[in-house]
């Protein structure tokens, strides 16, 4: 590659996002270049090989709608694909749609910045690259930046340690180990199962206790397969049309206005369902703290039933926030392994971790001796890949300095100030609240719509308006101030990460919704931007 390599279009990550987002802008006729970490596509699901790593979104939903081909000829084999599985779905994807040739893999873009004179932006990457392009689009995932939280001690540890996004590809035997595992989000949960299966003694290390919902997952039904392969067409405007991308609405009543076995018996049918729908139960379970506490009650009677002592099933009760308002976790057999002798449930507020020592963890009331460690504990949420890059716009601004109080953007899309930039399910979308899918879709859909308009219009940049991104963030941040969800320290808010901003970065609006406003945008000469010849 010559230093001066000019394309149309860089992306960066190839993803979900990152694959359709070359697909599209290639069939636009442009010159694009993908320059992905990983040696591999599949992003989260190329990174994410965790033991019971699967989507909370079921398998037939959680794929690409863009190809009826595709569609008819993937055949998946369980209700909810497990990481192997997705990511041997977006191999086929990537080996069928030819993007591979595109693609510059093992390679992180460390820079960009904007060239005011030319219009555009000049990207560089640790792999020495330097290379410009008049769009530049980010698809670099929400949930791409693994955090591994600053224990003291942690580096004299004697045996291995792995984030569960940053799993090692051989995978890791367990086998007759003590295994400490900290965090009990979506990947502890998920994970904690399979390794008690394995491991000597599993110490689980929670802060929060979380909401739980069982997937029920099993072999898919070849009858129900074939049935949303005749009609996904309307299956799938459906979703798009919908509030969370997913096929189940929900149901718009108040848990409020039910009677008690009203309430009962649906709650029980959606957890005999199973997975994240189990929110969709009432529509008042989001805005009413009253209407949550009683779904919220709901599991913790669950927890209870399932947990045999009843001192691990309060520690296991989630009481200072409610349901849903951190994202809900889908499990197998979560609560029931804490009935195990081998598995030991350490409530780190009551006992916090002072150190981790060469052998083990160490509490204010113990130690607690390890051979490996697994650190279930999240990720610098939405903005965090995307600061990770040293992105400089119009007049050497740079988007960290912009951020520094929060993300700001026009409908999750752009941000002003960084012309020709485009975030795909950037921070102000609906992103990480819906079906990542539909999401992506919609917005490598726009953005492609978009660059096709302004290369035919003869335009060079399209910037986002301060004042249109100021009036959606405001909007923003009163729809999601109308929910529950502003009360819970989640990854939403970047509450877990020490000293960055509280902001609730994801839009509340929904999906539907959501997609209309980027249409009106679109259909009304991209209101609310300004375009430059
Ligand atoms: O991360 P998390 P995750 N000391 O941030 C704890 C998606 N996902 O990787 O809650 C002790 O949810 C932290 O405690 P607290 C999904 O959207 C989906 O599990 O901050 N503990 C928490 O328990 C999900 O929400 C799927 O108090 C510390 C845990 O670590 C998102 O990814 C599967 C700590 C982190 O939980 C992230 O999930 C997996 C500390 N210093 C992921 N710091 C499915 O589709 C953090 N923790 C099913």
């Amino acid at each position: 590659m010559t230093p001066q390599a000019r394309y149309d279009a860089v992306v960066v990550g190839a993803g979900f996002a990152g694959l359709y987002m070359l697909h599209r802008l290639r069939g636009l006729g442009l010159s694009v270049r993908v320059f992905e970490t990983g040696d591999g596509v599949g992003g989260t699901w190329y990174w994410n090989r965790y033991p019971g790593a699967r989507c909370d979104v079921e398998s037939m939903q959680y794929s690409y709608s863009f190809s009826p081909e595709l569609e008819q000829e993937w055949e998946w084999t369980e209700r909810y694909p497990s990481q192997p599985e997705i990511l041997r779905y977006l191999e086929h994807v990537a080996d069928r749609f030819d993007l591979r040739r595109d693609i510059r893999f093992g390679t992180r873009v460390t820079r960009a910045a904007y060239d005011e004179t030319e219009h555009v932006w000049r990207v560089e990457t640790d792999r020495g690259d330097r290379v410009a392009a008049r769009h530049l689009v980010t698809a670099v995932g929400c949930l791409s930046a693994a955090r591994v939280p600053d224990f003291p001690g942690a580096a004299s540890f004697r045996g291995p340690s792995h984030h569960t996004g940053r799993w090692p590809h051989e995978g890791v035997d367990l086998t007759g180990l003590r295994v400490a595992v900290i965090g009990t989000g979506s990947s502890g949960i998920q994970s904690i199962p399979i390794i008690a299966e394995q491991a000597a003694h599993v110490t689980v290390f929670q802060r929060t206790p979380n909401y739980s919902v069982p997937a029920w997952n099993r072999p898919l039904e070849p009858e129900y397969q074939s049935w949303v392969k005749a009609n996904y067409p309307g299956l799938r405007r459906a979703m798009r049309e919908s509030h969370t991308g997913l096929l189940d609405p929900g149901n718009p009543g108040s848990a409020l206005e039910a009677g008690d076995e009203e309430r009962a018996r649906e709650f029980e049918a959606r957890w005999a369902k199973g997975g994240v729908t189990f929110l969709g139960a009432y529509g008042d379970i989001g805005i009413s703290s009253e209407a949550n506490e009683h779904a919220a009650e709901f599991v913790r009677a669950k927890i209870r039933e399932i947990v045999a002592d009843p001192e691990v099933a309060e520690k296991l009760s989630p009481r200072n926030h409610p349901l849903g308002t951190k994202r809900i976790c889908v499990d197998t057999g979560y609560y029931a392994t804490f009935n195990r002798p081998d598995v030991t449930l350490v409530d780190v507020r009551e006992d916090p971790i002072v150190e981790i020592t060469p052998t083990g963890v160490r509490t204010a009331a113990a130690e607690h001796p390890a051979d490996v460690i697994v650190y279930a504990t999240g990720y610098d949420a939405m903005t965090g890949p995307l600061l990770a890059i040293d992105i400089t716009g119009k007049g050497g601004l740079s988007l960290r300095r912009k951020w520094e109080a929060g993300p700001r953007t026009y409908l999750g899309l752009m941000t002003a100030g960084f012309p020709n930039l485009f975030t795909v399910t950037g921070p102000g979308s609906p992103s990480v609240l819906s079906n990542m899918i539909v999401s992506i879709e919609q917005h490598v859909e726009w953005i492609a719509d978009c660059v096709a308009r302004l290369r035919a219009g003869g335009v060079a940049a399209i910037d986002a308006d301060p004042l249109a991104e100021d009036a959606w963030m405001a909007h923003v941040n009163e729809i999601a101030g109308q929910t529950l969800f502003v009360r819970a320290d989640s990854w939403y808010l970047g509450a877990n990460i020490p000293g960055k901003p509280r902001v609730f970065m994801p839009y509340v609006g929904g999906v539907g919704v959501y997609r209309e406003k980027c249409d009106q945008v679109a259909a009304a000469g991209y209101e609310g931007f300004v375009l430059s010849s």
